[in-house]
């Protein structure tokens, strides 16, 4: 279910699109000296909450955030360069993991990977995510094609990969959960409600959990039900992306 390597491998991300593996835990993706400075680089100015999960704070937009609505769709998209060089910024004078995360995906896989274009336009990558003590990142799945659903560069997805290096952590909690099982999305549609999320209880166990180191990346299927347990302490910062999937022979594409 999880797969553990040193370095990103084409025969992992082909298992997980496989539906093979649940998650691929890469550690020290980054040093983990260099993880602490960026968070405290990328804390030190700030940060907003997610207009439709305002528990969760984050710096950037979600696509998913403008839940088809033309005025945010087009802020979206008009600030998506802007919020990428803000991360870029931020992490000067390293490299911001995503844009590593970006090469080492081209390089890894045979077709390449390239930012994904949505109605004619290049989307926004490169979410940072700060979830404060104590908060619970309610269960819930991330499936484009429900973002956007007019789309057919949505539906044409075979699968739907979310990718995060992890920054800061607290001292206990902050595990991700996945659950094996699906829900579709109108079950889930129906269990949330207005909330962006459930209840992981209502779940049962999760199939996997997983406790992040400070400079990990973990990539997982974005299809299944996923949470993150509460923190006892500090916040937890990840930078966050999707990774999507349309065969072997095309190339992977980020987004957040
Ligand atoms: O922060 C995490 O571990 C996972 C967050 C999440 O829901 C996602 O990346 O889709
Ligand atoms: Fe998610």
């Amino acid at each position: 279910m999880l797969i553990e390597l040193d370095r990103l491998d084409v025969d992992a991300v082909k298992k997980l699109t496989r539906e093979d593996a649940l998650a691929i835990r890469v550690r020290g993706f980054i040093p983990v000296d260099v993880a602490e400075k960026l968070a405290d680089q990328i804390l030190g100015y700030g940060f907003e909450k997610y207009l439709n999960a305002p528990s969760i704070g984050r710096i950037g937009m979600a696509f998913y955030e403008a839940e088809g609505q033309a005025p945010l769709v087009a802020n979206y998209f008009e600030s998506a360069f802007e919020n990428i060089d803000e991360l870029r910024r931020r992490c000067a004078p390293y490299i911001s993991p995503i844009d590593l995360l970006r090469c080492v995906l081209d390089e890894v896989w045979p077709a390449g990977a390239l930012l994904e274009t949505l109605y004619g336009r290049k989307m926004y990558v490169g979410l940072s995510r700060v979830v404060t003590p104590g908060v619970t990142f309610l269960a819930h799945h991330d499936i484009f094609a429900k973002d956007a659903p007019d789309s057919f560069q949505a539906h044409s997805l075979l699968a739907q990969m979310a990718a995060n290096v992890y920054l800061t952590m607290p001292s206990s909690g902050g595990a991700l959960q996945i659950w094996d099982s699906e829900l579709t999305p109108d079950e889930f549609d129906e269990m949330r409600g207005d909330s962006y999320g459930i209840d992981p209880a209502l779940l049962g166990e999760p199939t996997l959990e997983i406790c992040p180191s400070p400079g990990d990346l973990i990539i997982f299927n974005s299809k299944r039900m996923h949470a993150v347990s509460p923190g006892s302490d500090d916040l937890r910062l990840s930078l966050s992306c999707f990774v999507g999937y349309r065969g072997p022979a095309t190339p992977l594409s980020f987004w957040s």
